[in-house]
């Protein structure tokens, strides 16, 4: 993060605002400033506890339902004639409709349940352009990004009848199903009449109204009127390859040349990351209120008429967040109105980097977010004799999702996915020369790792049947079908003597049986999925990284330690609790060992894998609440920027504590930023919107297990100029590897 407080004596409180109590004189120096007051009635109401109000018990599977199984040969078409190139399907092309449907599988839903899984998300089930040929690239929309119909189904997938009795039939075993859902863009429909297609900024050609004066769409982003153009007037001309694409897509308005940018191809930085067309595919102009509320219908419907529980969102940081900010609390609101009351929204910001996803997250307010992060932790942990210590640096930023409604245990983790690849092969990648036993060892503990930390954890159909892959997207969508693609059907499935030329629906393959035992652990013991998570010991190198998980209802600990080294490893792992027994939990065993008086417990960690203990009994109940105190902040500091804001208590979290951090804005009420409940305390505060020179005064509550609070000092910041957000002053940390240009293929 760059440096975002700046340390200067505050001489203008001019704003009319004046602080509840203190000088308040406008040539005050920090040193005058006395924080407002907050009664004891005041902090039991603000004093709350970390959010699980949306989904954190979720385990789910990822699956791209051309790829997994073919229940009905007679769709495989799409129903359209002609060859490849019209429908769509070539079954030995790894690039084309492969065969498989929602009917195939709504009849495996067995195997996916008995692997564990609550919730499946699919890829888009949508109407789309079947095939699209680029100069030097011909693929189909197996894949469902490439959609013209939004309000309808691909034929190739499935009918409307039969998405509907998938979802039905996964209700019936208590299991969600998630809609992968898109906004950003639709099939490639228009072209240039330029015939060009290199990005056009927006400083040498802004966007006019009617009357040729020039404006900036953000200036109407959240508003309801929008400046009428005219096509003539845009950066480029689209134009219709036939004219029977005029009414090629739908809802209506998608038909419309003027709701689209039309800037040209996304360069992938500065505007043109929110603005440009991905390789050709038409963007959307989602800043004009006529589009905000045509997605609003659009997946307000796929509630209505499905029953969807919920939205993978992709490209999601290539539409502006007002956009989402308007759309997604739209949409979580009518799902409630019919029930839904967990709505489960993640979107797609494909950034390694947690400052990055979590602006989008916290600004976006729709819910959370795919960790690519996590993702990327776990790979180097256990790929490149990294520091074990990557793990605690990626829970350090843990707190940056936090707010009154979401936070981290809302992520939706992974190791593998549809567009970067599966883990195995990228472990493999790393370490070329390892024989299959290791790296099978490595994938259990990146699958343990996944399933016994924050978030909801999401399986790639075809990880569990050992399949490795070649590389990203194509290179891993294998179907679990007998393929007849050669590339698939030669690949030889790890820890088995199957190959892709069989089915591969495997109840026994050892992939399969590890995520399964991963899933019953977790199923059984809720704190491994949602309790609060605590950074326990880390060592230098490699090594052993301990945390443990505390259930709030049950406060019942269990610690969790992973080895990423090929030693077994004897570490004094800090607890709750002196004099304890924790009993293995995982792998199965039975060894029970007992907390010293310093509240440790000595573990050997086998080499490279986890395991995990439970306490026998709740951490005991506190007796009074530790002091606490806001740490590292100078009183008159001025905030520009997204802020840490930290405290410190006397035990650090002795009694499975939380911490809820207050701010009230000028004499406005005293209000919840967000509840931390794990050490280090911190949260961010955001002060878009803020006028500058406004004070605002911070405290922290602390709260114990047994009911008591404490409340820090106060401290009063002032908000700077230049503290407004707008998707432009996004942070961009997204390297090449993850830029999706080949989104799609
Ligand atoms: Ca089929
Ligand atoms: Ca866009
Ligand atoms: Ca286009
Ligand atoms: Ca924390």
């Amino acid at each position: 993060m760059k440096k975002s407080i700046k340390l200067t004596a505050v001489c203008a409180l001019t704003t009319g605002l004046t602080l509840a109590s203190g000088p308040g004189t406008a040539t005050a120096g920090p040193s005058d400033f006395t924080a407002a007051p907050i009664s004891a009635s005041q902090a039991k109401s603000l004093a709350g506890k970390s959010a699980r109000n949306q989904e954190t018990t979720l385990n789910m599977y990822s699956v791209m339902t051309d790829r997994f199984a073919n229940g009905d040969p007679s769709n495989d078409t799409g129903g359209i004639s002609g060859g490849p190139l019209q429908h769509g399907f070539d079954a030995t092309k790894k690039q084309f409709y492969n065969g498989g449907d929602i009917k195939g599988l709504t009849e495996k839903l067995d195997y996916i349940q008995s692997l564990g899984m609550n919730a499946i998300w699919i890829t888009p089930p949508y109407e789309n352009d079947p095939v699209q040929i680029l100069p030097n690239y011909t693929s189909a929309s197996y894949h469902g990004y490439w959609i013209t119909g939004f309000d309808k189904m691909d034929k190739h997938v499935g009918t409307p009848a039969e998405v509907k009795a998938f979802i039905a039939a996964a209700h019936k075993r208590g299991m969600k199903v998630i809609f992968d859902v898109v906004a950003n863009h639709t099939a490639d429909v228009f072209d240039y009449a330029q015939k060009e297609y290199t990005y056009r900024g927006s400083d040498q050609y802004p966007y006019k109204d009617i009357n040729g004066n020039t404006f900036d769409p953000h200036q109407y982003a959240a508003s309801s009127t929008f400046p009428q153009m005219k096509v003539e007037d845009m950066p480029y001309t689209p134009v219709l390859r036939s004219a029977s694409d005029a009414t090629k897509r739908s809802p209506a308005f998608l038909n419309n040349p003027l709701n689209y940018h039309n800037r040209g191809d996304s360069t992938f930085t500065g505007e043109s990351s929110v603005w440009g067309d991905f390789i050709g595919l038409d963007d959307v102009f989602t800043e004009k209120p006529e589009v905000v509320k045509g997605f609003k219908d659009i997946f307000k419907g796929y509630v209505k008429n499905y029953g969807v529980d919920g939205f993978r969102i992709d490209t999601y940081k290539h539409v502006n967040i007002e956009f989402w900010q308007q759309v997604m609390p739209d949409v979580e609101k009518y799902a409630a109105s019919v029930g839904k009351k967990k709505f489960y929204v993640f979107g797609e910001v494909a950034s390694p980097t947690a400052p990055e996803v979590s602006w989008w997250s916290t600004k976006g307010n729709s819910g959370s977010m795919l960790d690519f992060a996590f993702q990327g932790a776990i790979r180097k942990t256990l790929s490149e004799n990294a520091p074990v210590s990557t793990l605690a640096d990626l829970f350090a930023q843990d707190d940056m999702y936090t707010t009154k409604k979401f936070n981290a245990y809302n992520l939706a983790t992974f190791v593998s996915n549809h567009d970067m690849g599966r883990i195995a092969n990228m472990l493999r990648i790393d370490t070329p020369s390892q024989p299959d036993w290791a790296l099978l060892r490595r994938l259990n503990v990146a699958n343990a790792v996944l399933f016994f930390s924050r978030g909801n954890p999401i399986v790639y159909y075809g990880d569990e049947q050992g399949f490795v892959g070649d590389g990203n997207d194509t290179g891993a969508r294998e179907s679990l079908f007998a393929s007849q693609v050669p590339e698939y059907a030669k690949e030889k499935l790890l820890g088995t003597d199957r190959t892709g030329a069989q089915d591969n629906y495997s109840t026994t393959a050892p992939m399969y049986r590890q995520i399964q035992r991963l899933a019953s652990v977790v199923n059984a013991n809720p704190a491994l999925k949602d309790g609060a998570q605590v950074t326990r010991y880390v060592d230098e190198g490699q090594g052993v990284f301990a945390m443990s998980r505390t259930d709030a209802a049950k406060g019942v600990e269990y610690v969790v330690a992973v080895n990423n080294g090929w030693s077994d490893k004897q570490v004094k792992i800090p607890t709750y609790s002196r004099d304890m027994a924790f009993t293995q939990l995982y792998p199965a065993g039975s060894q029970t060992q007992y907390t010293d008086i310093d509240k440790k417990l000595t573990v050997t960690v086998p080499h490279m894998s986890v395991i995990v203990f439970k306490a026998a009994k709740p951490v005991a109940k506190s007796s009074a609440a530790p002091s606490i105190t806001l740490d590292g902040m100078t009183p008159g500091a001025t905030v520009t920027d997204r802020w840490q804001i930290k405290a410190r208590t006397s035990n650090q979290g002795g009694s499975n504590d939380q911490v809820t951090f207050v701010a009230k804005v000028g004499n406005a009420a005293w209000t919840s930023i967000g509840t931390d409940d794990n050490p280090n305390w911190s949260v961010w505060f955001d002060p878009a919107g803020i006028p500058a020179g406004t004070p605002v005064t911070f405290r922290a509550i602390v709260s114990d297990n047994n009911g008591h609070r404490r409340v820090s000092d106060g401290v009063v910041q002032v908000i700077g100029n230049d503290a407004t957000m707008n998707a432009d002053k996004a942070p961009v940390d997204t390297p090449k590897s993850l830029q999706p240009e080949l989104r799609g293929r």
